[in-house]
């Protein structure tokens, strides 16, 4: 069976699943909140990386109802656990879609304490398509109570001003200014630069792809909040609050 064929069945079946990535305090090392990556559960029982088809269910029309259904599992799972914050991504297709919209605001309506722990991650690429247009749906997803992430920050043709129109919480460096950081005066001058705007639009900052305990370090030093990568832990089927005490993992 070829790939979209795989997804649309696992979708159907159940096996598309999360992992979550812990996101990091860069002060004390305490967990902030968890990104959710997709992964596919193929029939034999293997894990099958969301780089592998995403892209292609892009392609193919599914983003829309992979984007719901991760949606549905990320709040399932905040109903189940108290005292953890999660951060699911959507594709551009999907925030330029009104229908996810309503998904959310019917799903959290009177569940402000769920919202309060979900955090929306749009990508650069995505939110800068129509710069209007993503303002107006970050600003929908914010009054429902959720907060909002600019994703892979810097990746595409990045414009600062356009951080002040989008009104996000948080912005995320893309991982391509955090690979060689420290051997890398261009990646720092962007580091750098990105900090300072980002502490006069009062955003929190998100270093990903952090490998290294000395990139960790530098990156705090240089006064980003939080810290996603590697070095801290690898995305997990099975998070410290799904393991039981005891039990092997
Ligand atoms: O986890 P992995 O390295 O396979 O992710 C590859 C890409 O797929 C990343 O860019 C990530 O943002 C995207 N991705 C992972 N999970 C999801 C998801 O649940 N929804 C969407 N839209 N994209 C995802
Ligand atoms: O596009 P997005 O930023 O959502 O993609 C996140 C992806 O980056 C995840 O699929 C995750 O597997 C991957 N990732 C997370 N931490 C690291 C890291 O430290 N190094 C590398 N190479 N990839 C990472
Ligand atoms: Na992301
Ligand atoms: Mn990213």
């Amino acid at each position: 069976m070829e790939i979209g064929e795989q997804v649309k069945t696992a979708l159907k079946e159940g096996r598309l699943q999360l992992a979550f990535q812990p996101i990091v305090a860069a002060d004390g090392g305490s967990v902030d909140y968890y990104e959710c990556l997709v992964r596919m559960r193929a029939t034999d029982g293997r894990l099958v990386p969301a780089a592998s088809f995403i892209p292609v269910v892009e392609q193919l029309g599914l983003m829309r109802a992979i984007d719901r259904y991760v949606l549905d599992l990320a709040l399932e799972e905040l109903t189940a656990v108290e005292d953890v914050r999660l951060g699911i991504n959507i594709s551009g297709l999907t925030a330029a879609d009104r229908s996810w919209l309503r998904a959310l605001n019917a799903r959290l309506r009177g569940r402000s304490d769920l919202a309060r722990r979900l955090i929306v991650e749009i990508t650069e690429t995505a939110a800068l398509h129509d710069v209007e247009d993503t303002a107006r749906f970050v600003q929908a997803v914010r009054e429902l109570g959720c907060q909002v992430a600019i994703d892979d920050f810097g990746a595409g043709y990045t414009t600062f001003r356009h951080l002040k129109a989008l009104t996000v919480d948080i912005v995320k460096i893309d991982g391509s200014f955090v690979r060689g950081v420290l051997d890398s005066p261009q990646n720092q001058l962007f580091v750098r630069n990105l900090l300072s705007l980002a502490k006069a639009f009062n955003l929190r900052t998100v270093a990903e792809c952090v490998e290294t305990a000395e990139e960790a370090e530098f990156l705090a030093d240089e006064g980003v909040d939080l810290l996603q990568g590697y070095h801290f832990g690898r995305p997990e089927m099975l998070p410290p609050w799904r393991a039981a005490p005891g039990v092997a993992t």
